[in-house]
């Protein structure tokens, strides 16, 4: 992100597009309510009437799948309608003419039969987006990252920014509101396949001697190349690329695509670890499970999505024969023979993390303590943080000028037809989080609510099925089937269905399309296509859907069981 999270209260306008925050992240959802109280104008694009919708200046219900199309047309409007921040243009960005190129063939008129947008509505709200003071923040969600032309849409958000002037000042600019709690501390720390920790890149000789210097390796031992992403797993062990595969701290049996596909795959392996906090249907397939502590049990820092480091405790001591997760990898380090040795969380801050990471050099625990927090970069003991990148327009490309680039539209990967005519998007709900492996298993949480999950339909595609609210429902595509509970919703946009990819019953991703874009990899969750009808016997469907669960859970159980090794001599080595 460009900007804090704490500074959206203060933009003039913000424009949350493919993004849902009163379901994936209610903290941020408090401060866009706020920012509203404020006199912040409110836009709101997306294919549901989601909860900002309802508090929205300006709600765009656009087309599933469209938003290259969409946001082309609203960049044309702003060159149009002579909303260019021309000097900003003209000294902090790169390729205008060409980008212009491209966009003037959007119009709000003719794309309207893509994005389904009323094209005078589209019109107000590039108006109001480019000319809000002090500034606007386009944010960002799953609904720009898990489409085929993702890559894409992110380059038309930052150049709508760039062309209208709303970045390069305070509380302006692009929200990427990166999901989970530490997904950007993963990136961070480089769980990237092309990253050492701190955007590092791995194909650099000088950072390669860098890391092999502090880490005590020939730079030989430190991949020269760019590795795999875990969107490629089932296709590289199909090709008999991997056959080994340590999976830490993913369900990728209950998150990733094309689950029946993966499943094969996955048993094809010769040797499976996993490393999590619970047995999970993917843990339950491994051939080694490394129990870990849980966010209670250990410390550590996380990294927020606008870059704020945050310390968190650890608040009771760890049950069992669990480790945290760094002391796993250091044994196991030390096992194949390098000397990895740290005696706590805060030894591998400091001396890994900000001893390598310029930018987070000044994050010291005393910084973090208490509810202290530091919003990197943040590169000298004495730097207060960094709320916001980019002030002036200065940008970290080679010229320190923004490259703006353009695309053409392009339809979704799977359309829908005859056979499979509905289109199915795969989101969240509040309650309950990614795998579910935690809030499952959190007797609460289930009263809120429990197997099989939703699946939300619109009235008319509900009565052509003759299915009511409530049923079950069998949902099926190319790939496979699964159960839900039919809830038909008038705020869900007829033709679309959608569901939560939380449930282990319901299981969504026995559905979705393994499809992924070239760059990113991020595959399409977003879009296929399915088809659906109400069960014929619900009171089957019913003890069936309950059988199924409390198998499922019972199996867990009795695998978590035989995993369970008495510690010989006494617990840790
Ligand atoms: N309670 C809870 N919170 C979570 C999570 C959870 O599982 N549960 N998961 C966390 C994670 S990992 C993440 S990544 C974040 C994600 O948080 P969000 O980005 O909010 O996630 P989604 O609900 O998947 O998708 C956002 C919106 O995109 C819309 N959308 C779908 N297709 C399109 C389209 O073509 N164009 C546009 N403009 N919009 C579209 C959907 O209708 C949806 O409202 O949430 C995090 N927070
Ligand atoms: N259909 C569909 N599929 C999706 C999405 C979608 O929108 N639609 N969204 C995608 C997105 S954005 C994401 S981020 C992924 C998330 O997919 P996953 O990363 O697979 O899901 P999480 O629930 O975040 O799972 C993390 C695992 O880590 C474990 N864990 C928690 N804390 C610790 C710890 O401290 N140490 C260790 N070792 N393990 C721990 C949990 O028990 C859990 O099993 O799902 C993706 N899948
Ligand atoms: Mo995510």
């Amino acid at each position: 992100m460009s900007c804090g999270v704490p500074g959206m209260e203060d933009a003039g306008c913000l424009f949350l597009f493919g993004y849902n925050p009163s379901a994936s992240h209610p903290i941020v959802s408090r401060r866009i309510v706020k920012a509203k109280e404020k006199g912040a104008k409110i836009i709101v694009a997306d294919p549901r009437v989601i909860e900002t919708a309802r508090i929205a200046d300006i709600y765009l219900p656009l087309k599933n799948g469209s938003n290259i199309a969409f946001l082309n047309a609203f960049a044309n409007v702003i060159v149009t309608e002579g909303l260019v921040d021309e000097e900003f243009v003209k000294e902090h960005t790169l390729g205008f003419d060409e980008w212009w190129d491209t966009i003037k063939e959007y119009t709000p008129e003719n794309t309207q039969e893509i994005t389904g947008v009323d094209p005078q509505l589209l019109r107000e709200a590039a108006r109001m987006y480019a000319t809000a003071e002090p500034s606007s923040i386009l944010c960002w969600g799953m609904g720009v990252c898990q489409h085929l032309q993702n890559v894409e849409a992110v380059h038309a958000c930052a150049a709508i920014a760039c062309v209208s002037g709303q970045i390069g000042k305070p509380n302006s600019g692009v929200a990427p509101v990166r999901g989970q709690n530490n997904v950007q501390g993963a990136c961070d720390m480089g769980a990237l396949p092309n990253y050492f920790p701190g955007y590092q890149k791995v194909t650099d000789p000088d950072i390669r001697q860098k890391f092999a210097d502090h880490w005590n390796v020939p730079v030989e031992a430190l991949s020269d190349h760019v590795g795999y992403k875990v969107s490629d797993l089932p296709r590289l062990i199909e090709e008999g690329k991997i056959r080994a595969f340590y999976n830490f701290g993913e369900d990728p049996v209950q998150t990733e695509p094309d689950v029946p596909h993966l499943t094969k795959m996955l048993e094809k392996l010769d040797l499976f670890v996993c490393q999590d906090i619970f047995m999970t249907q993917t843990a339950a397939m491994a051939d080694v499970v490394l129990p870990a502590t849980s966010w209670g049990e250990h410390e550590g820092v996380f990294t927020a999505c606008d870059r704020t480091f945050q310390y968190f405790s650890q608040a009771v001591p760890p049950k069992g024969e669990c480790k945290h997760d760094w002391q796993i990898f250091s044994e196991l380090a030390e096992r194949m023979g390098y000397d990895m040795h740290w005696e706590n969380a805060q030894q591998i801050w400091d001396e890994e993390c900000r001893a390598l990471w310029p930018a987070a050099y000044g994050a010291t625990y005393e910084k973090m303590a208490g509810t202290g927090h530091a919003q990197w970069p943040i590169p000298t003991l004495d730097h207060p943080g960094t709320p916001d990148l980019f002030l002036g327009g200065k940008f970290t490309t080679p010229e320190g000028k923004a490259h703006l680039v353009a695309h053409d539209y392009r339809d979704p990967t799977e359309m829908p037809d005859e056979e499979f005519p509905l289109i199915l998007c795969t989101v969240r709900e509040v309650g309950h989080y990614s795998c579910r492996s935690m809030t499952g298993n959190c007797k609460v949480l289930a009263l809120l609510a429990d197997e099989p999950g939703e699946l939300r339909i619109h009235p008319d595609d509900a009565k052509e099925r003759g299915i009511r609210d409530g049923e079950l429902v069998r949902a099926w595509s190319r790939r496979g089937e699964t159960m839900s509970r039919a809830v038909i919703d008038e705020r869900v946009n007829a033709g679309t269905v959608y569901m939560t990819y939380q449930w282990w019953i319901g299981k969504c991703n026995n559905l979705t399309l393994h499809h992924v874009d070239d760059r990113s990899r991020t595959p399409e969750d977003k879009f296929s296509a399915c088809q659906v009808e109400a069960l014929p016997d619900q009171k089957w469907a019913e003890r069936h859907l309950q059988e199924l669960y409390s198998q499922l859970k019972e199996d867990l159980a009795e695998t978590a069981a035989a995993q369970h090794v008495e510690p010989t001599c006494g617990g840790t080595e």
